[in-house]
């Protein structure tokens, strides 16, 4: 079954729940907030958005740690709540993707507590063996032996099998033994409820993880192409986005598009960062610690994400299946410092015109910075250099003390704003034509209704090294620099040098060539 046709020129928008926005004044975001600024996010011309989770949970991974699939977290609203914020959605032309944790639950799971006193429950992936096999975390309970966690130790890994079972260590069961079947029954059940609520589909967690020790993650595969195939009969435009990281296996198993894109910057700074500058990061260490995303001169290498886009797509046969986000709650955001506001507009130029699916890191498009140096909020702590929380801050709606945010006072917001007296707002973005805020919601306009710049859309690169140069269907060329040096690039085809410029700051393209200056881009028409 081929990925549905709005998927073209979808623009997705990623909302971190906890910080969008809060109407209720307890200093966290939840759906009535989110419900408020459905005008904002339809205004910038996004029509989907995937919430992170809001289901029930103890919270100790900002909801990553599930406790009940089936009611959402009461911090957020009620379930109806939930309802009627994707109710106003489809009004305003918005589809509500949730976050599907698949591969594993909180501890505090009714689940694990009954798997954790019960020698005979399969649910989970349990060593009944002393010593432990490494990797395992010893029983909470009665039962003796312990578990597998799937990210952090309170988060114990359903049992999806083993691909290569062993009767010698009968934790590593088979994928057609009665734990993993059973999940796969509740995996359905998940899905077919919220489906049901009207939501268009999942961003699945970790769905390259389920079944263990997978060579090519073949089983794994089988196993969520046995779920499309569910899919397929009871919600067929049900949506899946796999946060899986190898859309040559994830597609074919029946997504509809993978988080690629997102891999290869992590703790160096985020996903586009492998694409603008793969240096060390050594350029900004004089002035933060933080990881950063853009390098002063433009370091990255094009040609090496030109190179792996490349491959991707041939191992699926068609471009549009892979998810290019601007940051995320695990990345650093695009901005880091005040100096990299000038390189913003270029970055969403290449984000909003290459075949990928876009998807905004809610604030990013104002230019919110990671925030360095911020407590460990939920499970936000990973290194000691670099701290999720950073890309999880409260939304900057207007100028005021609370940004808007809350009518809380901040002191009680759950995660503090960024403190920078000069931190962008949509407000004042929004005031300014010339803004960050403006040239998102244009270019987002341009892809959306330019089918050339669509997903589907294949791509012709003319130059791979500063300025990127390629071209869109029949008729349009895009430039783009991310260094902060003039750069110049043959034409692509003399018949460019009439092209008239779509949007664009700082090129110039003549009989000569093009010529780009400092973070300069454009989208031409020919
Ligand atoms: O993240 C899984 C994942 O791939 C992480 O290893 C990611 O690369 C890392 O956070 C880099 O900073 C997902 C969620 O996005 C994350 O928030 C959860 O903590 C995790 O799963 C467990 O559910
Ligand atoms: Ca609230």
């Amino acid at each position: 079954r081929p990925a549905p046709s709005w998927l073209a020129d979808a623009v997705l928008y990623q909302i971190y729940p906890q910080s969008f926005a809060d109407a209720n004044g307890d200093g966290i975001g939840d759906f009535a907030g989110i419900a408020a600024h459905l005008d904002h996010l339809a205004w910038l011309g996004v029509d989907t958005v995937w919430i992170n989770p809001c289901f029930a949970s103890p919270m100790r991974d900002a909801g990553y740690d599930v406790s009940d699939y089936l009611t959402v977290a009461p911090r957020y609203g009620t379930d109806d709540d939930l309802a009627d914020l994707v109710e106003r959605a489809r009004r305003h032309g918005i589809r509500v993707l949730l976050d599907l944790v698949a591969g594993h639950t909180a501890v505090e799971h009714p689940w694990f507590r009954a798997a954790a006193d019960d020698p005979s429950d399969h649910r989970y992936v349990w060593a009944d063996a002393d010593p432990l096999p490494s990797g395992f975390v010893a029983s909470p309970g009665t039962r003796p032996g312990g578990y597998l966690p799937n990210y952090f130790d309170f988060q114990p890994a359903l049992n999806f099998g083993y691909a290569r079972p062993d009767p010698a260590e009968p934790w590593r069961q088979p994928v057609d033994a009665e734990g993993p079947r059973a999940n796969r029954r509740a995996l359905r059940a998940i899905m077919d409820h919220w489906l049901t609520r009207g939501i268009s589909g999942f961003r699945v967690d970790m769905a390259s993880s389920l079944v263990k020790d997978d060579p090519g993650k073949k089983e794994t595969a089988r196993l969520w192409t046995e779920l499309r195939g569910w899919l397929d009969e009871a919600h067929p435009d049900a949506v899946l986005l796999s946060e899986w990281g190898d859309p040559a296996v994830s597609v074919p198993a029946g997504f509809h598009g993978d988080f690629f894109l997102q891999f290869g910057g992590a703790t160096d700074g985020g996903p586009l960062r492998s694409l603008w500058n793969t240096g060390t990061g050594t350029d900004r260490d004089e002035w933060d610690p933080v990881p950063c995303y853009f390098g002063a001169a433009g370091k990255g290498s094009f040609a090496g994400f030109a190179a792996a886009y490349a491959e991707a797509t041939e191992a699926i046969g068609e471009p549009g299946h892979i998810a290019l986000p601007t940051s995320n709650h695990d990345f650093s955001r695009l901005a880091c410092a005040p100096r990299d506001a000038a390189q913003l507009p270029a970055a969403y130029a290449f984000q909003l015109t290459w075949p990928t699916l876009p998807a905004i890191h809610y604030g990013d498009e104002i230019g919110m910075r990671y925030v360095p140096g911020l407590p460990d909020v939920e499970g936000s702590v990973l290194t000691p250099r670099y701290n999720r929380a950073g890309s999880r801050t409260p939304m900057q709606w207007d100028d005021g003390p609370g940004a808007g945010f809350s009518t809380a006072p901040p002191e009680r917001f759950y995660l503090p704003l960024d403190p920078d007296p000069a931190r962008p707002s949509v407000a004042a973005q929004r005031r300014d034509p010339g803004s960050l805020l403006h040239t998102v919601r244009e270019l987002i306009r341009l892809r959306r209704t330019t089918p050339d710049l669509g997903s589907g859309s294949p791509v012709r690169v003319h130059n791979d090294g500063y300025p990127l140069v390629y071209s869109r269907g029949e008729h349009h060329l895009v430039v783009v620099n991310p260094s902060d040096r003039t750069a110049t690039a043959p034409l692509p085809d003399p018949a460019h040098a009439r092209a008239t410029r779509l949007i664009g700051e700082g090129v110039t393209v003549g009989p000569d060539g093009i010529s780009a200056g400092p973070f300069g881009y454009a989208v031409l028409r020919h």
